[in-house]
C-alpha cells in the first residue's frame, strides 16, 4: 500500500515538486513576507461548514507556513490576523477569532520556542479583550530572547490609523524639541511606525482572489513584489509558497541584470 502511494505521488511530480522547494534556497530568499489570509470563509462555505470552521483551519495553516519560512530562514513573516475593519463581523465570528490567539499558543508555543521564533504582535491592542492581549504578551516575552524567525501577527491593524499615530508622534516630538522639523524624512517617520525595528516586505502576498490591499502596510509595501493567488487560505501550503517564492526570485532576478523589466 504505500509502495503503491509512492508510486503514484512519483507519477503525480510530487518527488519533483519537493526538488523545486530544496532549489528555492540556491536563490535570494524574500526576507521579509507579508500575508493577508483570506479565504477561511469561503473555504468553510465550500464544505457546507460553518465560517469559524475556516478561521480553525486557517490558524493550523499559520503554524504550517510558520514551519515552512523558519526552514527557509526568511527573517520576519507577517500575517494579517484581524484588522480594524473586522469588527463589523457578526458579534459570534469575533468573538471565535479573538479566542484563536490563546489557542495556537496554548498548542504551539512550546513547539515556536523549540525552534527559536519570536513572536510579536502590531496593531492597537487596546480595543482587543484581556485574554487575548494577556496571551500574545506573554508569548512575546517568553520568546524575546529568541533570535530565528521573527513572527509577526498584525492584530486590530489598520495602516492609514497606524500612519496618523505616527504623525501625531512625530508632531509631538517636534514641539517638544525633541525632533527639529528639518531633520524629517522617510527613514526617520519609518522609525514611528509599529513597524520601526522591522525591514520593509519584500515580498507580499494576499489569498483567495482579492487584488486589493485592504488597509495593509501601504508605507512598508511601497517598494515589495506582490504575489496574489485564487487558493484559499486554508489551502495555501507549501507548493503555494514555494510557487510564491519562484515568481519573487524571478523578478528580483531580472531586476538584478539589468535594471529593466524588459528583456
Ligand atoms: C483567523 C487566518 C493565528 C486568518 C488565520 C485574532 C483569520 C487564523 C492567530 C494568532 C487567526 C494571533 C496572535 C498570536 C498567535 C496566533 C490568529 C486571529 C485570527 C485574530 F500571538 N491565527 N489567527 N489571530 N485566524
Amino acid at each position: 500500500m504505500l509502495n503503491k502511494l509512492k508510486q503514484w505521488k512519483r507519477q503525480q511530480g510530487s518527488d519533483s515538486f519537493e526538488e523545486r522547494f530544496q532549489e528555492l534556497v540556491k536563490h535570494p530568499i524574500p526576507g521579509h513576507i507579508a500575508i493577508i489570509m483570506d479565504g477561511n470563509g469561503r473555504w468553510a462555505k465550500k464544505r457546507a461548514l460553518p465560517r469559524v470552521a475556516g478561521h480553525h483551519e486557517g490558524m493550523k495553516c499559520v503554524r504550517r507556513i510558520t514551519k515552512l519560512a523558519n526552514e527557509l530562514g526568511v527573517e520576519t513573516l507577517t500575517l494579517y490576523a484581524f484588522s480594524t475593519e473586522n469588527w463589523k463581523r457578526p458579534k459570534m465570528e469575533v468573538e471565535f477569532l479573538m479566542k484563536l490567539p490563546e489557542e495556537f499558543l496554548g498548542t504551539f508555543l512550546p513547539e515556536l520556542i523549540e525552534e527559536n521564533v519570536q513572536v510579536r504582535m502590531m496593531g492597537s491592542t487596546g480595543a482587543l479583550p484581556s485574554n487575548t492581549t494577556k496571551a500574545v504578551t506573554k508569548a512575546m516575552e517568553e520568546t524575546r530572547h529568541n533570535d530565528g524567525l521573527i513572527l509577526n501577527f498584525a492584530l486590530n491593524y489598520g495602516s492609514r490609523s497606524e500612519i496618523i499615530d505616527s504623525m501625531k508622534h512625530v508632531l509631538k516630538d517636534v514641539q517638544n524639541g525633541i525632533l527639529d522639523e528639518n531633520q524629517i524624512n522617510e527613514e526617520v517617520f519609518s522609525s514611528y511606525l509599529m513597524t520601526k525595528d522591522l525591514k520593509d516586505p519584500d515580498l507580499l502576498i494576499r489569498t483567495s482572489g482579492e487584488i486589493r490591499l485592504s488597509n495593509f502596510m501601504l508605507w512598508q509595501l511601497a517598494y515589495t513584489e506582490f504575489f496574489f493567488t485564487d487558493v484559499l487560505w486554508p489551502d495555501f501550503g507549501k507548493e503555494q509558497l514555494t510557487e510564491a517564492i519562484e515568481a519573487y526570485q524571478g523578478r528580483s532576478r531580472r531586476f538584478g541584470g539589468l535594471q529593466s523589466e524588459e528583456s
